[in-house]
């Protein structure tokens, strides 16, 4: 046997998932009302007026879907807590009911031979804080600093490893600007100094988590953009570092670097003078971390203007991203895609596995999501035989192997997801998980890809197929 498919000894592998979108129980045990519960509760939001009830009932569901951890073989579990089940008001009186519920999961999880990994933000702010003003606010990183103290009191005897916060830029500009996300607005002055709270709640989180007397490994999961110019002219290059600017840098260059990019604060000069920064935060932003979580899943091409383009092929004209000039546009290069419209090219995940390694310095890296949705069915044998889904997992895992190959420090890889689930602003249309849900009846069916992970996951070797 030739061992050119095998990956290090001791190599992680986990899957991952989010709080709301498997718990379901939204108002169980005193849970109060989070940001996501109110922009699903508005018509247009959210594709079929879904909401994040009942979800897949993992809230009284877990110890089954352990189980099915175990026969994936999973050596850990990527969850997030939900800040209203813990705070139902976002500060002062603690839910105990709420914090037991993330006692028995991380309990369960470790009786089964699972490390806990957990993210204390994955978009589920408590509604009382947006009602305060929500990330704009500064107020609201302090608040983080207070959840996160008593989460990690509560768990950090049993949880090492912890992410503060989930993909800053869907927490901020994804839903401050783009308005696709809760709390759905369309404000850049709010999405940029929502950014930077997000960094600073963070930097503040870190210090409690290292503060508990606890082992803790503090990162985040960042989603850097893959972004690559169109054409190879100066103009596509140039919208290409731009992209880059307000996609990747203005959140990795405070973390690893303690500054703002000074080409980014010179491109949203128009926008803001980046006034929200106080004396000391950067310093607080770019404490160390311990690993990096990097959530892959498609790179991105940009051209400085549609003209010329196949109109079918170009999109977010007149705003593609914060602080692009209205020609500025995305171009699908015509690759396979997912049920998501994403094309698929592992190439990428090679390619910022090399690029965050170089940028933060040597620490650990994790992938900490990739996957794909793509429109399963069952078929007369009882199962599920996405393929589609198989192919992805294999050249992106085979992706992963070639930049550890390469000498990048990267220790685990998350799949996203464990389940199908909700798919934020996408409801349940879209299927992620390497294990069937069945929306009528909560039975959960592993996909053949399911079973393909188990395998990758138990020999810790691209599997053979
Ligand atoms: C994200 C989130 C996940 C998503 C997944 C697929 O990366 O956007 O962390 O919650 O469900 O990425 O879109």
């Amino acid at each position: 046997m030739t061992d050119h498919e095998q990956f290090p000894e001791g190599f992680l592998w986990g899957a991952a998932t989010a709080s709301f979108q498997i718990e379901g129980a939204t108002a169980a045990d005193g849970r109060g009302p989070s940001i996501w519960d109110t922009f699903c509760a508005t018509p247009g939001n959210v594709l079929g007026g879904d909401t994040g009830e009942p979800a897949v009932d993992h809230y009284h569901r877990y110890p089954e879907d352990i189980a099915l951890m175990r026969r994936l073989n999973l050596g850990a579990y990527r969850f997030s807590i939900a800040w209203p089940r813990v705070l139902p008001e976002g500060a002062g009186q603690v839910n105990q009911a709420g914090l037991d519920f993330y006692d028995r999961l991380v309990d369960a999880l470790l009786e089964a031979g699972i490390q806990p990994w957990a993210t204390l933000y994955h978009w589920d702010l408590p509604q009382r804080l947006q009602d305060a003003g929500g990330w704009p606010n500064r107020d609201t990183a302090l608040r983080f600093a207070d959840y996160t103290r008593i989460v990690a009191d509560a768990l950090g005897d049993r949880v090492e490893n912890w992410m503060t916060l989930n993909e800053p830029w869907c927490a901020s500009i994804l839903s401050h600007y783009h308005g696709e996300h809760a709390p759905g607005h369309r404000d850049p002055v709010a999405a940029l100094t929502s950014a930077h709270h997000l960094l600073l709640g963070h930097g503040l989180a870190a210090e409690v988590l290292r503060s508990t007397g606890h082992t803790a490994r503090v990162g985040l999961a960042h989603n850097q953009a893959v972004i690559r110019p169109h054409g190879a002219t100066a103009e596509d290059v140039r919208a290409a570092r731009r992209a880059d600017g307000v996609r990747n840098r203005i959140f990795t260059d405070p973390l690893f670097k303690g500054a703002y990019p000074a080409d980014v604060i010179a491109d949203l000069a128009d926008i803001t003078d980046f006034s929200f920064v106080a004396d000391g935060d950067l310093a607080t932003v770019a404490a160390p971390l311990d690993f990096l979580g990097v959530n892959y899943y498609m790179p991105e091409w940009v051209a400085a203007s549609a003209k010329g383009l196949d109109p079918d092929a170009v999109s977010g004209e007149g705003g593609a991203w914060l602080g692009a000039s209205p020609e500025e546009v995305h171009v699908s290069q015509g690759l396979p895609v997912t049920h998501m419209g994403w094309e698929v090219d592992p190439s990428g995940m090679f390619d910022v596995l090399r690029r965050l390694a170089a940028e933060s310095g040597g620490i650990d890296l994790y992938v900490t999501e990739n996957g794909c949705a793509y429109e399963d069915t069952v078929t007369d044998d009882g199962r599920i035989h996405d393929t589609d889904r198989v192919d992805y997992y294999e050249g992106h895992v085979r992706a992963a192997l070639e930049a550890v190959r390469s000498g990048v420090p990267l220790r685990g890889y998350f799949a996203w997801s464990l389940l199908d689930n909700f798919e934020w602003a996408w409801g349940y249309s879209r299927r992620f998980g390497l294990v069937r849900v069945d929306y009528d009846t909560q039975e959960r069916l592993v996909k053949d890809s399911g079973l393909w992970y188990a395998q990758l996951a138990r020999e810790g070797r691209v599997p053979t197929r």
